[in-house]
């Protein structure tokens, strides 16, 4: 298998499959983001809008779930919002988690970048709730597996409040989760990177070492707050913010 195969492999996956890695045994995390790009490149050959992109695993309650403390990045496309009130697809079996989400006013372009500077090239913050994928059974993979299935990625909604990052504090913004009327969950933005800034920072950066920059108006999912819970068929997830509003999902 090479670089297409997998990308494409992976873009057709409808149902659980086994990890890219239990084929690809040497597949390493660069050749991972290769395949990420790849499947870009697909996406938009057939119509997909590139629109930011999103951090995983930036929490400690995400690294200790799926067991990788390294964080990931992973493309957005216009193809994967999902406007309020939309109900979430048909997917194999998603989860939700909360995420606090940059739109950059400013193009942000490592090496160097620090969460002051991150912050400085920030237009708006919201939060959102991202539901994650994975194409592989029971979201048991390596890092260089999430990477290539570009991080699990499913659709995401954004909130209805976007504010000035210097108007909160984005360490104590608080996330409380809601599943069919039970807070399950809590976690304030100094759960991502001990400041969601930190994340933001991550991102230009690692994406300097691949030649890339974040480009203005780009949304930038900074990682679940909380674990992910899963979506089931007739449940509502719900996160509440402490200054960003609430969002609900259904399927
Ligand atoms: C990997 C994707 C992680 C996040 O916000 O941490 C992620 C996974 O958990 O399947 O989107
Ligand atoms: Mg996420």
């Amino acid at each position: 298998m090479n670089v297409r195969e997998a990308a494409a492999a992976l873009l057709g996956t409808v149902s659980e499959r086994a990890p890219l890695s239990e084929e690809w045994p040497d597949l390493d995390v660069d050749t991972a983001y290769a395949i990420q790009d790849e499947a870009l490149r697909q996406r938009r050959a057939r119509g997909e809008t590139l629109v930011g992109v999103k951090l995983g695993l930036t929490s400690r309650a995400k690294q200790q779930r799926m067991g990788i403390d390294t964080p990931l990045l992973a493309w957005l496309t216009d193809a994967m919002v999902l406007p309020a009130g939309v109900p979430v697809p048909s997917l194999i079996h998603p989860r939700a988690e909360p995420e606090l989400v940059f739109v950059l006013g400013r193009r942000l372009a490592g090496p160097g970048v620090t969460a002051a500077t991150a912050l400085a090239a920030v237009d708006r913050v919201y939060g959102g709730i991202e539901v994650i994928d994975s194409r592989y059974a029971d979201y048991r993979f390596t890092l260089p597996d999430a990477v290539a299935d570009n991080g699990s990625s499913a659709c995401f909604s954004v909130g209805p409040v976007g504010v000035p990052p210097s108007t909160v504090d984005l360490s104590l913004e608080a996330a409380l989760l809601e599943v069919d009327g039970q807070i399950v969950d809590t976690a304030t933005g100094a759960a991502v990177q001990g400041h969601p800034a930190e994340a933001l920072a991550l991102a230009a950066n690692a994406l300097a070492a691949r030649g890339l920059a974040l480009e203005p108006g780009w949304l930038v999912l900074t990682g679940g707050m909380t674990d992910a819970v899963p979506l089931r068929p007739g449940s509502r997830v719900a996160a509440h913010f402490s200054h960003l509003g609430s969002l609900t999902l259904t399927t």
